[in-house]
């Protein structure tokens, strides 16, 4: 379709009014199309609060580029945007879907098919995201389908009226009825979407959590012991021995939180089993749970990293379940599946050797927030999570490494993932100033399972001293140690930590990234003392 605008630029001298409207008609386009991506959008976020949150066009599609992405990618990604990389992954998608939708409109003012068939093809992206995510049903392509429709239907209304001829004789109403259309557009684009999130927020697992009451544990964890988190430390930056929920580490490939409510939730245990079972949330609630204290760390933590947290576990023993279902002879591996499609394989030895390998419910005492897996996850001390924390969890299948593997394994990551021994220096921050004097170093140490008998510290490459390492709950758990430092000599210094664990072996000093099995390295600081 051509427009008069169009066909008046070809004319124009480059200043004054006439070159106004030589970009007055792109203008209009990308803009009819940038609103159109909008309503887009806001149809589609509604239709997900009625189908699925994890079915919105953005979220499907930023699910399957997850999926999709080289393992070498996804390492520069996490390692440059850590837990950031799902927002900067679904804004990039957004950013670029406006962007397409700003050229489609400005291509539609001259042929209309041209523009359409580009937000069409963006539709048809969404509804094949959509429709082969693991978890979709029939219905997950649709928010994408009526998005799309809902985007093509506004890119034709609004090219049509906003590019027809007339505003030459009444350039004031002309104006209005421009405002008034791509207002109306973008307004009912707003509507559409805060109505959806809206219903995202009030979607069901939220209001399955706020119902649940968990029973007292029948087996309840050790009570703390005395001496812990000691306040000046504390107070300068020492890591406290218990993560809050709200403050613990979150690593998954889940772009928006799977919605489970606990009602619906239930557990399938097959494969290499006497006796397949299927638990549901009342029947496991039914059991005696077992609560522990127990460090959770992440492989994919640098040496010095954050991606570690210790909470209170309430759950039931995995190696119960198991030997209900009686595991059969040959099987070494568990591989357990998220509602969202996740896999992860953990080595059955080390899940049912009397450890407290927990199918989980509850964390520091409430039920599991939904970020952390609502309302069944798995924890088990000593294995780094990506082989044994899985979230969501509704599937656990006995079977052997031989025969299956999952996601990250599928992606480079080592078959089997004991913790490595490791501490970490809290306090003083890297390149704090100290006054001279008694200066107070202190840290995070851990190894799960085998425990942490000795924390050593250097400074300036001399003679490593002990720390004192404080009490914990277990040799699950990490420990906080503290060395006091005397620090007499004014100038730069670097101050080091090594760890030995339970067993006697020690921390790794060779310096290695955290693929394949976990960085090792000892952490330092480097302080001035004046
Ligand atoms: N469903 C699901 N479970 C998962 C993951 C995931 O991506 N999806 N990531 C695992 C990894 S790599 C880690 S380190 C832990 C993190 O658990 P958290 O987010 O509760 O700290 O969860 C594990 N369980
Ligand atoms: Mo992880």
């Amino acid at each position: 379709m051509r427009t008069t605008e169009d066909a008046g630029t070809g004319t124009g001298t480059g200043r004054g009014p006439r070159a106004g409207r030589r970009w007055a008609g792109p203008a209009l386009g990308a803009l009819s199309g940038l609103v159109a991506a909008a309503l887009t959008f806001g149809v589609g976020q509604l239709a997900a609060g009625v189908v699925s949150p994890s079915a919105a066009p953005v979220v499907v599609v930023g699910d399957a580029v997850v999926d999709r992405v080289p393992a070498w990618l996804k390492d520069v990604a996490i390692r440059t945007f850590g837990t950031a990389d799902k927002t900067v992954l679904l804004a990039t998608i957004t950013v670029l879907v406006l962007l397409l939708a700003a050229v489609a409109g400005v291509l539609a003012r001259r042929r209309l098919a041209v523009g359409v068939g580009l937000v069409a093809a963006l539709g048809v992206v969404g509804v094949a995201a959509a429709a082969t995510r693991p978890d979709a049903t029939a219905l997950s392509p649709l928010p994408s389908a009526l998005g799309a429709a809902a985007g093509v239907y506004s890119l034709v209304l609004l090219t049509r009226r906003l590019s027809g001829p007339g505003h030459d004789s009444a350039r004031g109403t002309d104006r209005a009825r421009r405002g008034l259309l791509l207002g109306g557009t973008a307004a009912a684009a707003l509507v559409t979407g805060g109505g959806g999130q809206a219903l995202v927020a009030t979607r069901s697992a939220e209001r399955s959590r706020g119902r649940v009451v968990l029973p007292a544990p029948a087996d309840p964890a050790p009570a703390l012991p005395a001496g812990l988190d000691p306040a000046d430390a504390v107070a300068a930056g020492l890591t406290a021995y218990v993560t809050k929920s709200a403050d613990f580490y979150r690593i998954d490939t889940a772009l928006v939180v799977p919605d489970v409510p606990a009602e619906d939730w239930s557990l399938r245990v097959h494969g290499l089993v006497e006796r397949e079972l299927t638990l549901d949330f009342a029947a496991l609630l039914a059991r005696p749970l077992r609560e522990r204290w127990i460090t959770m760390t992440c492989v994919s933590n640098e040496v010095g990293g954050s991606y570690v947290g210790n909470a209170r576990w309430l759950g039931y023993p995995l190696r119960d379940l198991l030997a209900e279902a009686g595991v059969r002879d040959g099987a070494d591996m568990l591989l357990a599946t998220s509602v969202d499609g996740f896999t992860l394989s953990a080595p059955l030895a080390e899940t049912t050797d009397g450890r407290d390998a927990l199918l989980a419910v509850g964390m520091n005492g409430e039920p599991l927030p939904r970020e952390h897996g609502f309302p069944v996850r798995m924890v088990v001390p000593g294995l780094y999570g990506y082989v044994s924390a899985c979230k969501w969890v509704v599937d656990l299948e006995v079977t052997t490494f031989a025969e299956k593997t999952a996601y990250w394994t599928d992606r480079g990551w080592a078959e089997r993932g004991p913790i490595k021994t490791a501490s970490r220096i809290d306090v003083p921050k890297s390149f704090a100033q100290v006054r001279a004097g008694r200066v107070p170093v202190a840290g995070v140490a851990w190894a799960q399972h085998r425990g942490i008998s000795a924390v050593e510290v250097r400074v300036d490459e001399g003679e490593w001293r002990p720390a004192r390492i404080l009490p914990s709950a277990s040799s699950d758990t990490w420990c906080q140690w503290v060395y006091d430092w005397a620090a007499d000599e004014p100038g730069s210094h670097s101050i080091q930590v090594r760890a030995t664990d339970g067993t006697g072996a020690p921390q790794t000093e060779t310096v290695v990234a955290p693929i394949p099995d976990g960085s090792s390295g000892y952490d330092s600081v480097t302080v001035t003392v004046r």
